[in-house]
């Protein structure tokens, strides 16, 4: 074990998916790091300081290297050497899970009247599918065959998104999706994963927690920017 990685630190919290995405990242590159279990929304001076303000989870600190932001830890676990070099497909797949997919989900969790849920239901289930029929034919990861960022940015939403919507919107992915068949390899080979396994923190009721936590977004209140593209 190298001493050096034995410094990285990560402040999460249980239920966040953002902070999912940072643990994942450091599982499947296999790093030592030391989990920190933090509340985020309490700003207390000290969370303010190591999260260098922003006062959000996840914050990754390794040496002099904070990071304060879910995709830009992604990047830098994955590609360590040439940094945020990937190529425009790959950029705008990013960039669509984080401001078309993320914050259509979030809306939908949150629509409580039937004009909203109506809307917001339709344009998230556009997104989805959009999602689902980018997934390569030649293999089970987004990429086809190789396990990729896009992977680890999307994977903890579609968790949520298949556990609370189906919940508290009685809305059923495989009833949604056109291509279910290839949507569903690809959610399988990923959540089937031990690393996925292990950010699922270890609570028996994990997924009962996880609905728990998210009622209050389910009845439109929580967090707000996230809702935001
Ligand atoms: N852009 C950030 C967003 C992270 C985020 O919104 N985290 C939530 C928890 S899931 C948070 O810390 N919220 C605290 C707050 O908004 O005060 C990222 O991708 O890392």
């Amino acid at each position: 074990m190298k001493k050096t990685e034995e410094k990285i630190k990560l402040y999460s919290a249980w239920y966040c998916p953002f902070a999912q995405r940072a643990w994942l990242s450091l599982l499947v590159n296999k790093r030592d790091f030391k989990y920190i279990e933090i509340d985020p929304y309490n700003k207390t001076e000290e969370w303010m300081r190591i999260s260098k303000g922003f006062g959000t989870a996840p914050v990754v600190i390794e040496d002099e290297t904070t990071l304060v932001d879910s995709l830009d830890i992604l990047k830098y676990f994955d590609n360590p050497k040439t940094g945020t070099n990937y190529s425009p497909e790959i950029e705008e797949t990013l960039s669509f899970i984080n401001k078309d997919l993320i914050p259509s989900f979030y809306r939908f969790l949150k629509a409580t009247n039937d004009e909203d849920l109506k809307k917001t239901r339709a344009e998230f289930t556009i997104f989805l599918n959009k999602f689902s029929n980018e997934i390569n034919e030649k293999g089970q990861y987004y990429l086809g065959q190789n396990f990729s960022i896009v992977d680890l940015a999307f994977i903890p939403f579609a968790y949520r998104i298949d556990l609370l919507l189906r919940h508290y919107k009685e809305y059923i992915v495989a009833k949604e999706v056109k291509n279910f068949a290839r949507y569903q390899q690809w959610y399988e080979a990923i959540i089937k994963a031990e690393f996925f396994k292990e950010t699922k923190t270890g609570m028996d009721n994990y997924d009962e927690e996880l609905i728990n936590f998210y009622k209050v977004y389910s009845e439109g209140g929580g967090q707000e920017d996230v809702t935001k593209s």
